[in-house]
């Protein structure tokens, strides 16, 4: 399996995305991707739907996609938009919270619900600062034609990152307006959509005729907890196959057993030397003494 792209974010990107909150990579996937992985979505929603587990507008929402379906492992380093999230968190990262969407269009409308948020749930109650620390970035890859508005596109509220708090609905179900300065982002199939963890964002209904179809991988640091099912992962056959990038992104402990006391130690990133993602960087001379995560 291919091993991440050696070209770090840019500096553009890098003002765009600490500006804005989120950048746009247009052609993350190439046409003949977008083809490959829409199968394996579609035949996950197939059985899904077979399983009677789909939402009642016929939406699917599964968590741990690597773990519900081991041919989207590739997307975990993709070396189009894996050396964005090394250059933003740095080596001792994992994924901890992944998703495979389909939402077809829906026909009789649904009942208001204010869905505007910031991922990592209670990190935004726990934490003190203001702003909260940054912690954790998404990539989105869309499979379907979202270059215009009213698709279930993607909505945010651009520079919202450093914003703790917006004004809401005393309860999700009282309609409220959108919060000022609210886009929705276009992308058509194969681009990526790659954002921080603190913009506030919502997913917007599809009432168009085009279902929705998109794969989430959020990434964090290694001393953060993983809510997706990798130990399924770990214990799977196709484990094996792959790299020891992709294999520490997906979780696997790297405590080497003569260092018995080691296990949280390296969890919190006190083994450089044996985390395949800083191996990787150092030997591309991608580490970075100015850039604090990358520090060498
Ligand atoms: O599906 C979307 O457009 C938004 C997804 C979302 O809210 C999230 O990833 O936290």
């Amino acid at each position: 399996m291919a091993e991440p792209a050696t070209t770090p974010m840019s500096k553009e990107q890098r003002e765009q995305f600490e500006r804005d909150g989120y950048i746009v990579i247009p052609g993350a996937l190439s046409a003949a991707e977008v083809q490959h992985y829409t199968e394996i979505i579609d035949r996950v929603y197939a059985a899904e739907q077979e399983a009677a587990r789909l939402s009642p507008e016929g939406a699917m929402h599964i968590l741990s996609a690597v773990h519900r379906c081991p041919e989207v492992a590739p997307l975990v380093n993709h070396p189009t938009t894996f050396p964005l999230v090394w250059s933003i968190l740095g080596w001792n990262v994992h994924i901890y919270h992944s998703h495979l969407d389909v939402h077809p269009p829906i026909r009789v409308p649904k009942p208001y619900r204010f869905e505007w948020h910031q991922d990592g749930g209670r990190q935004n109650r726990e934490l003190e600062t203001d702003p909260r620390p940054r912690l954790s970035v998404k990539l989105a890859y869309w499979l379907s034609d979202v270059s215009v508005e009213g698709r279930g596109n993607f909505k945010v509220v651009p520079g919202s990152h450093l914003q703790n708090w917006i004004e809401g609905p005393p309860r999700r179900d009282v309609e409220w307006p959108e919060p000022p300065g609210a886009v929705e982002v276009c992308a058509n199939p194969g681009d990526a959509v790659f954002f921080d963890r603190r913009i506030w964002h919502t997913r917007t209904n599809n009432y168009s005729d085009v279902t929705r179809k998109a794969m989430f991988f959020a990434y964090t640091l290694r001393w953060i907890a993983i809510r997706d099912e990798v130990v399924a992962v770990q214990q799977s056959p196709e484990f094996a196959s792959y790299s020891p990038v992709q294999r520490q992104l997906l979780g696997e402990s790297l405590h080497q057993p003569r260092f018995e006391h080691t296990y949280g130690d390296h969890q919190w990133g006190h083994y450089p030397e044996t985390t395949p993602l800083h191996g990787f960087l150092k030997d591309n001379d991608l580490l970075d003494p100015a850039y604090p995560p990358l520090k060498p």
